[in-house]
């Protein structure tokens, strides 16, 4: 194994570096799956893969209940007047349905499950800076999730996920149980994202300086700034919430002296800068899977990398898009459409520089990679479709209709949700050491395109003629366009169960995967799959980018020769920002 000597240049009082070249081993005898097993080890965890793969499971469990509900309301709108439930269950489902797809979901989804997973191996780290915290985070997520079981086991929620008032300090449904059950929630998105923003700043491996960081990491990062920076505003309007259904102190109920619209600012402040802690993620996963399967560098590192940065600024400027019909002064209707285009941009410039990306590379049409263009091209709806909401006349008709509902699942279905099969194809073979079937996965990608588009693209056209969300019955007029979508839905279902089918399969016959089946550059490709307990048997050391396709795999597999397993963690922190420093002033 050859051994490469680091000198530092000038400060002569630092240990000369020993870097040494390290491969992976193709058959790992010792992962983290295999070091500590049973119920109790896993349970009490601080090891961030697993605490990734507990909450994958508990996202695949709550998406799984989202979509039974969503099948029930699509065949409830099979025909324009009663189907099978009564008007009442159509409200709670609705709003059951909506609430769990975003709080318990999307949120969650990619930053805590496929987070939790990559980013400290993405940042070649043991682990998160508070794998204590980490854990803790988890649980509060499943606290927060029994309150809401215990609603549905109540009496329900039918106020939808808004939880607008005044009808929410009055509806006789278990508002409480969960508006305190999201409120539990956002500590848990609170307390990640400030674990994430520490783990980028302290525990890099040497090296990786900013301009290094893998796009996933900064797109982690400008949502953890969301997270940590949006959600407290949430936490304070569900406790206000709660305190005026409790107390009867006059907040929002202007019975009691309060005002509606406030509450709708206060929810909107959070749950605007909410759908980019949702999306954003989704982003960095597509940098990686995007330039892994065309094996070139990204186009605009910095371009793809600072408009993050700026979706999460400028998404704390635009909440009153939701609110132009709520008599909003006209002064303030018309500066939030405006801010709400400029939006537009950051997000262009991603589209963009990702499509300059493909531009001469050599794609390979891996299942991961026909993810991307699925998203590409959905997103691409979602994006459009939102500005043109975003223009203050065309929303006045669009409000509250299906071209809303429309717009919001193919963002956030077509964007994040989409992303998060990229995402759970791409590092799948990482997690489990196993591949699945790649002819059934495409099959699976195929049948959710599909069925994606006939469930949601008719939806625009009634929605622009007129037909309200959240409505149980309707017009003749719109038969065809509920039916159509409702088979759609039945599409989507059976893709579903596919993906579930095959990636469990793989479990079990899969084939090996080996430490880098797609030939990636990223950090994490040169860890073992599964990975060890440790992540990598030395700590990486990082002379180039993530996106060094041109060259060589051996420039990559570069290690502190006398780093290994077993270290104090908080010595070895401090080991790694002294060698960090060094690699960087070279
Ligand atoms: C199988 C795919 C899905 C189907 C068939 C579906 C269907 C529906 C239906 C019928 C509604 C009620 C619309 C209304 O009357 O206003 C709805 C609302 C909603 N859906 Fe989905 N959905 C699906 C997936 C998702 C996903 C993946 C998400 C997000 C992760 C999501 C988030 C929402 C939200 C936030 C609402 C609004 C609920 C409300 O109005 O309070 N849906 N969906
Ligand atoms: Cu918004």
């Amino acid at each position: 194994m050859a051994t490469t000597e680091v000198t530092p240049s000038s400060s002569g009082n630092v240990r000369t570096l020993k870097v040494k070249r390290f491969k992976p081993s193709e058959d790992p005898k010792n992962t983290y799956l295999t070091d500590e097993k049973g119920l109790w080890a896993w349970m009490t965890t601080v090891d961030h893969k697993k605490i990734g793969l507990m909450y994958l499971g508990s996202v695949a469990f709550f998406f799984l209940l989202g979509g039974v509900l969503a099948l029930l309301l699509r065949t409830e709108l099979l025909t324009p007047a009663k189907t099978f439930i009564e008007a009442d269950t159509y409200n709670q489902f609705f709003t059951l349905h909506g609430a769990i797809m975003v709080f318990f979901v999307l949120v969650p989804s990619i930053p805590a499950a496929l987070g939790n997973f990559v980013l400290p191996m993405q940042l070649g780290a043991k682990d998160v800076a508070f794998p204590r915290l980490n854990l803790a985070s988890f649980y509060i997520y499943v606290i927060g999730a029994i309150f809401t079981f215990i609603a549905l086991a109540n009496n329900g929620l039918d106020t939808g996920w808004t939880f607008y008032t005044p009808y929410s300090t009055t509806s006789s449904s278990s508002v409480i149980w969960v508006t305190l059950g999201v409120f539990i929630l956002g500590f848990s998105s609170i307390l990640t994202g400030t674990n994430f923003i520490s783990t980028i700043h302290k525990m890099r491996a040497p090296g990786i300086t900013w301009g290094k960081l893998p796009l996933n990491i900064w797109a982690l990062y400008a949502t953890s700034i969301i997270q940590v920076l949006a959600t407290p505003v949430l936490a304070i309007t569900l406790l206000l919430l709660t305190m005026e259904r409790f107390l009867g102190i006059g907040i929002f109920d202007p019975a009691l002296g309060g005002d509606p619209v406030l509450f709708q600012h206060f929810f909107w402040f959070y749950s605007h800068p909410a759908v980019y802690i949702m999306i954003v993620p989704g982003f960095g996963i597509i940098s990686e899977v995007i330039t892994t399967f065309s094996k070139k560098h990204i186009f605009g590192y910095w371009a793809i990398a600072l408009s993050s940065l700026a979706i999460a600024f400028i998404g704390f400027l635009v909440w009153g898009h939701h609110m132009f019909t709520s008599g909003q002064s006209a002064v303030a209707t018309t500066v939030f459409s405006f801010l709400t285009f400029l939006v537009g941009i950051p997000t262009g410039i991603k589209i963009l520089n990702w499509i300059a990306t493909l531009y001469k590379g050599s794609i390979e049409m891996k299942t991961p990679m026909l993810y991307v263009f699925i998203f590409l091209f959905l997103f691409s709806i979602g994006g459009f479709t939102g500005i043109m909401l975003g223009a203050l006349s065309a929303d006045i008709h669009l409000h509250d209709t299906y071209y809303v509902v429309a717009h919001f699942h193919y963002v956030m279905m077509g964007g994040t949700l989409i992303a998060l099969l990229a995402g759970l194809h791409y590092w799948w073979p990482k997690m489990t050491g196993k591949m699945y079937n790649e002819f059934q996965a495409k099959i699976g990608a195929v049948l959710i395109f599909v069925g994606f588009n006939v469930t949601f693209l008719p939806q625009f056209i009634m929605g622009s003629q007129g037909m309200p969300r959240r409505y149980y019955n309707y017009i003749d007029q719109f038969t065809i366009f509920h039916q159509t979508s409702t088979i759609g839905s039945y599409i989507l279902g059976v893709g579903f169960l596919l993906i579930a089918y095959y990636l469990m399969k793989s479990l079990f016959t899969g084939e090996k995967a080996g430490s880098n089946p797609w030939g990636s550059r990223g950090l994490e490709w040169q860890a073992t799959s599964p990975p060890d307990f440790h992540n990598f048997d030395h700590t990486p050391v990082i002379i180039n980018g993530p996106y060094d396709y041109h060259k060589p795999m051996e420039e990559f597999q570069l290690g502190l020769a006398d780093s290994h397993n077993g270290h104090d963690p908080s010595h070895e922190a401090a080991e790694v920002t002294a060698a960090r420093k060094k690699v960087e002033s070279n």
